[in-house]
């Protein structure tokens, strides 16, 4: 199976990150991806490619070019304004999230501020997405990781490709960045697919967090089904978005599944639920499905509360691949590091023994 990676994603190196007002060691670091990439390398039944660059255009399909921008400028903004704390983390915020990141209403009275302060809250969501000196060309490699994946599978007639993604990308919506995520990797991907094939396509959002920013950006889109599995939002990040009555407005009405669960969800529990949304996937038309893949559903993830085994994300992924749909997986969360290579290639390895997969090589 390949995977796409690049090193890109290394520059992204916050070192903290801010929890009701407490300063904590960062959870997003370089080194997940790099604990996914070893594990996948050690299996051996991997192939390492690198992203080919696609340029600005089909994240501008997604985005608001004014996020585009703030991005690629925050650091050496920040920079110049002598910020010297080590990464962009706004103190206040322009609540502008309710009206253009979530919902239909712009505020027009809200005009994006100058200071890098003021941008930081205007564009942002949160306090756990720290801007440093690398993050843009990082969040540029995870979408070239992301394209070049759909590439792989549109193109180079892979039934599986996997993108090591990092930043994620699932809470990003059109104008805000969030939840560790700068640019959406996933729905970047959807929209290309739907460009290039004309097909229907299907996100599945298995990260424990609900994918805000992925519904949000196809909330009126009846061309792109989302259907996530999640945290119940009224305990856990993101908190305003997730709920089960949320389907989809106008042309995109009933192409919205949210899915969410109370805490301590078991291996059993998960692929019950698993199943409602593989079935509500099989019902709508076409051949390709993005999976939003996080390992924070783990039962020792430290900031999450299901309690997933290593085991089940096998026959999750074995499920996902008996839908006879192409795949291109694309990963988001997962915090518990010691596990998280384990975990990524046991799912992945789920996907591997399918029909019509090429097999990979028996593990030692
Ligand atoms: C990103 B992904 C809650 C703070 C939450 C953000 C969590 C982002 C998760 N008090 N911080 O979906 O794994
Ligand atoms: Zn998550």
């Amino acid at each position: 199976m390949r995977v796409v990676y690049t090193p890109a994603h290394q520059g992204h190196d916050p070192v903290s990150e801010t929890v009701m007002g407490r300063e904590t060691p960062a959870y997003e670091v370089p080194e997940r991806a790099e604990l996914i990439r070893a594990a996948l390398v050690a299996d051996g039944g991997f192939e390492l490619v690198g992203p080919t660059e696609h340029g600005l255009d089909p994240i501008l399909a997604v985005h608001d070019p004014g996020l585009v921008r703030f991005l690629e400028e925050a650091w050496a903004q920040a920079e110049r304004e002598g910020i010297d704390r080590g990464a962009v983390i706004p103190d206040t915020w322009a609540v502008r999230g309710l009206a253009e990141g979530f919902g239909p209403e712009g505020m027009r009275l809200v005009r994006e501020p100058v200071a890098i302060a003021g941008r930081a809250g205007f564009w942002g969501l949160d306090s756990s997405t720290p801007i440093v000196a690398g993050t843009y060309v990082a969040a540029r490699g995870a979408v070239d990781t992301a394209l070049t994946a759909v590439d792989l599978v549109l193109d180079g007639g892979e039934s599986t490709v996997y993108g090591l993604c990092r930043p994620p990308g699932h809470h990003a919506a059109r104008s805000m960045y969030a939840g560790y995520c700068f640019l959406n990797n996933a729905a970047i991907a959807a929209e290309s697919i739907v460009g290039r094939t004309g097909e229907r396509v299907a996100i599945l959002d298995l990260d424990y967090h609900h994918g805000n920013g992925t519904e949000q950006i196809f909330w009126r889109r009846g061309d792109v089904l989302y259907v996530s599995i999640h945290a119940d939002p009224d305990r856990q990040y993101p908190y305003v978005l997730g709920r089960a009555d949320e389907t989809g407005e106008g042309p995109g009405a009933g192409a919205n599944l949210n899915l969410p669960l109370e805490a301590g969800v078991d291996d059993r529990r998960y692929l019950e639920v698993l199943d409602r949304a593989l079935e509500a996937i099989a019902a709508t038309p076409g051949s390709i499905v993005v999976v939003s893949l996080g390992f924070d559903t783990y039962r020792q993830d430290p900031i999450c509360d299901f309690a997933l085994t290593t085991a089940v994300y096998h026959e999750i992924g074995r499920r996902v691949a008996a839908l006879g749909r192409r795949l291109v997986v694309l990963q988001e969360g997962g915090y518990h590091r010691p596990t998280l290579g384990e975990n990524a290639r046991t799912w992945l390895r789920g996907v591997a023994g399918r029909a019509g997969e090429p097999a990979l090589p028996s593990t030692t």
